[in-house]
């Protein structure tokens, strides 16, 4: 059983950290709205979807997924790399181990959960301005003896190695090959972002549907002609806080171990 854990939209969501953007306004009722939104297309495909709570201290609390990788074995609590997002680490920590051991990325080590691509047994980790080289070497050291391989991508221009690739099936990336190195990922087939759409490479795939934001038509389109099943959600809001679908939840089997 597949479920899915989401976070609140903070009240400071305009407070986030930006790294590439502007600032610029959010609508944060908006943003609660499409959030809701979005959570609605998650319950087509999984069951249940846990939010978290989350108040004024932790703007960017509904990017869940930088705070946490959740494999079959046990899930890794990350250290993200922004330093004002630490605290939101405690509330995801405890709701995972409900369904997990918990094994911790520590200092000096820094990951955003938004620099892992977990490809089957391929651990795909972005050294970028979040994620550092220690941070990659324990997550080596922690997988290793469950049989997971650890390799380090390139991340240039984007935040997160997921804004330049993610995981389309087993077999397909999604890929914006200005913001990553394609010859690292040469084992799969690559779908490639439409060029006038740079940050569409952030989609989420499960369950044989691919939820995609509203605002890449043409990247929609090259999904569809591959015979992705694809569901879009207006995720404006979070675009503007430098988020995107994936980093809105973290998406597990419940029922492991
Ligand atoms: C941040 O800079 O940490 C947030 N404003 C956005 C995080 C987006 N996370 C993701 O793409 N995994």
């Amino acid at each position: 059983m597949m479920m899915a854990i989401t976070r609140d939209v903070s009240p400071a969501l305009e407070h986030c950290e930006l790294t590439h953007l502007p600032r610029t306004t959010i609508d944060v009722d908006r943003a609660r709205l499409q959030h809701a939104a979005y959570e609605q297309c998650l319950i087509e495909v999984v069951s249940p979807v846990e939010r978290l709570v989350a108040d004024d201290t932790m703007p960017d609390s509904v990017f869940v997924e930088d705070i946490a990788v959740v494999f079959d074995e046990l899930a890794l609590i990350a250290r993200p790399g922004a330093e004002s997002r630490r605290v939101e680490t405690p509330g995801v920590a405890d709701a995972l181990a409900r369904y997990r051991t918990l094994r911790y990325i520590e200092s000096p080590g820094c990951v955003d959960g938004g620099d892992v691509l977990v490809v089957g047994e391929h651990v795909f980790v972005g050294q970028s301005t979040r994620t550092n080289a220690a941070g990659i070497e324990q997550m080596r050291h922690i997988l290793d003896p469950y049989g997971y391989t650890v390799e380090e991508a390139e991340v240039t221009g984007c935040l997160h190695l997921k804004s330049a690739v993610t995981a389309l099936s087993d077999d397909v990336l999604l890929m914006n090959r200005e913001w990553t190195d394609a010859d690292r990922f040469a084992r799969f087939t690559i779908v490639d972002v439409d060029p006038a759409e740079p940050l569409a490479a952030n989609a989420l795939a499960i369950g044989g549907l691919v939820i995609f934001p509203a605002a890449f038509p043409r990247t929609e389109r090259r999904l569809a002609a591959e015979g992705f099943r694809v569901r879009t959600v207006d995720v404006s809001e979070f675009a503007k806080a430098e988020g995107g679908v994936t980093c809105c939840s973290l998406v597990f089997d419940a029922t492991v171990p």
